[in-house]
């Protein structure tokens, strides 16, 4: 335990420390810009130098270990001089129309700056124009506002183990770009958004809609529906001053009512379809001694991965939809015809945690008429949370509300989906009952929970024991793909959601989501579940209503028809 002075206090703390975490952890603030607490220490912006007294220059606090007797200055004229003129230097090259920027107000630059006392900046600017590319519906990018720290080129390279994103050129010419610049539609990119989840600034972020959705709600013509994925009601809070993992349904529902919606649904209903359909479909596999392992298929990040990395996995995806593709194909087709409202006049909007969601909603198989999509648009965490502003609602004076029928009836199977090991838990409460025909002792599958990047359990069904698996992030996927490229693959069936820790930790929620925050919201979701009067998918008796007077069957042509698709590179 060294002991050290920050600032002429005197502290102590663990072995190892860098000077950043030993100065957190007694709540002294150094401003960074390049760091990210999940990602690797890069030390290249340099904003978070500190002086240690007796010592020449000055050094990075994010990547200098503490030492006993170290005598810390955060603060020095020294020190701050440095960060106040690295920080004009950035802003001399940085498209600082702040108004007109996704993160104002929001952006660490600008509170860098505002802390500083920037009011003017000493050096001319030197930026160049180069062209936004806005080139697909989930990510824009905007090069003029990037400040080259690094952190969307470490967490797509480290934490997906794709590398879409580079370096390119030296000095001022430096770039973060694509290979070859080409755009984000022409390369490997999954649509996941972790990019502009831990972009400081507003050099990547989703693609507006909100515009669109406005439209729409104040168009007379327009029937205008709008479902919440699992994963909002954990989160949405943290944008509205509440703390990380509040759980705010019933005043989700009340604001999004206020925002014009006529009727409000829950994700959550069709995630408990999408149980019944994949469940099934694992089910016939088994039996019938069909491609296994089968991976889920709900996250669109990870299909996009499959598309374009290992097109000869299809077979081993499950052909359901997502449940949020479930939910626009009943919209139109189902809701349609009992509520006599034409499926052009309905406008589905989805509130979803993730970037990538924008790209499947406009994938073409996602069309129940062939021509219009099933989802017209959906909104990240963010946006909505932009709307509620805009709007001036006060969130947390708002009377809780509940779901419109049918969708106020979904199980707490429904509900841990948001999590990373969710939809596996969720499948499992589900086919271990019906194929051993007697219900679980426990429903609680704890070896699936929790943010292990790759989790495997055994389970006994009919007295033979089958293993599955869940992975996080892509870089884990592709670990269990080569397994069963190699055919080492000891897996029945696999969860893959493509960010950390599952959708809570989506590319399109609260900015600031960590390992720690999704901790949080995981723990949220679990409470959810448990709060849950039904707590398995095949118990929502709203879902057999539907079958019943509806779908017919699982896996019927007319369930096959709206709720199944097929993947194509
Ligand atoms: Fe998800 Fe899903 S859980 S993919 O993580 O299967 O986005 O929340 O809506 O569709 O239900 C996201 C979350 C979400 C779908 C469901
Ligand atoms: Fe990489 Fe995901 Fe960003 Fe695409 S959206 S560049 S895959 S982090």
């Amino acid at each position: 335990m060294p002991n050290l002075k920050i600032n002429n206090v005197n502290i102590s703390v663990s072995e190892g420390s860098t000077i950043l975490n030993a100065a957190k952890q007694n709540n002294i603030n150094i401003p960074t810009l390049c760091y990210y607490p999940d990602l690797n220490i890069k030390s290249d912006c340099r904003i978070c130098v500190v002086e240690i007294v007796g010592q020449k220059g000055l050094v990075t606090s994010c990547s200098t270990v503490v030492k006993e007797g170290m005598q810390i200055l955060t603060n020095s004229p020294r020190a701050l001089n440095a960060r106040k003129t690295i920080t004009e230097l950035i802003l001399a090259n940085h498209d600082a129309n702040c108004t007109s920027c996704v993160r104002n107000m929001k952006c660490e630059l600008q509170k860098l700056a505002n802390t500083l006392g920037i009011d003017h900046n000493r050096f001319p600017s030197v930026l160049e124009k180069l062209p936004i590319d806005d080139s697909n519906p989930s990510i824009v990018r905007d090069p003029n506002r990037c400040i080259k720290c690094g952190r969307c080129i470490d967490v797509c390279k480290t934490v997906q183990g794709i590398s879409v994103l580079d370096t390119m050129g030296r000095g001022h010419d430096m770039q973060v770009t694509t290979a070859y610049h080409k755009l984000l539609s022409d390369v490997v990119c999954t649509y996941c958004g972790q990019c502009a989840a831990v972009c400081p600034v507003g050099a990547i972020h989703e693609k507006d809609d909100t515009d669109r959705v406005w439209s729409a709600i104040h168009d007379t013509n327009k029937h205008v529906i709008v479902q919440v994925a699992p994963a909002i009601r954990v989160s949405l809070g943290e944008e509205l001053n509440l703390s990380f993992g509040s759980i705010v349904t019933g005043k989700l529902i009340a604001a999004l009512k206020m925002l014009g919606f006529t009727k409000v649904f829950d994700t959550n209903f069709t995630a408990d379809l999408t149980i019944i359909e994949e469940g099934h479909e694992l089910i016939d596999r088994i039996k019938k001694g069909d491609t296994l392992p089968m991976f889920t298929s709900c996250c669109p990040g990870w299909i996009n991965y499959v598309e374009q990395k290992h097109p000869d996995m299809f077979k081993h995806l499950s052909t359901c939809k997502s449940p949020q593709q479930m939910f626009g194909a009943l919209a139109k087709s189902y809701y349609s015809q009992r509520e006599n409202i034409k499926p052009e006049d309905i406008y589905v909007v989805s509130i979803m945690p993730c970037t990538a969601k924008k790209y499947e909603a406009q994938r073409t198989e996602m069309s129940v008429n062939g021509i219009d999509p099933d989802v017209d648009a959906v909104l990240t965490t963010r946006e909505l949370a932009k709307m509620i502003k805009q709007m001036g609602i006060d969130f947390n004076s708002l009377r809780e509300m509940r779901f419109d029928k049918p969708d106020e009836v979904t199980s707490g199977a429904a509900a841990i989906f948001g999590a990373t090991g969710g939809v596996m838990e969720a499948a499992l409460r589900t086919v271990i009952e019906i194929l051993d025909e007697k219900p679980l002792d426990s429903i609680e599958f704890d070896k699936v929970r929790g943010m292990g990047g790759i989790k495997e359990a055994g389970v006994t069904i009919k007295g033979e024991t089958i293993k599955v698996a869940v992975a996080q992030t892509l870089s884990n996927a592709e670990i269990l793909i080569q397994q069963v490229k190699a055919g080492t693959s000891p897996y029945t069936f696999i969860e893959i959601m493509a960010c950390p820790g599952g959708c809570v930790g989506g590319g399109g929620q609260p900015y600031g989501t960590t390992h720690q925050v999704s901790i949080e919201r995981i723990h949220a979701i679990y409470q959810v579940d448990r709060l849950t009067s039904i707590r398995k998918s095949h118990d929502n008796a709203a879902v057999s209503n539907l079958y019943e007077h509806y779908l017919g069957a699982p896996h019927s042509e007319k369930a096959h028809h709206l709720l199944h698709t097929h993947y194509t590179n």
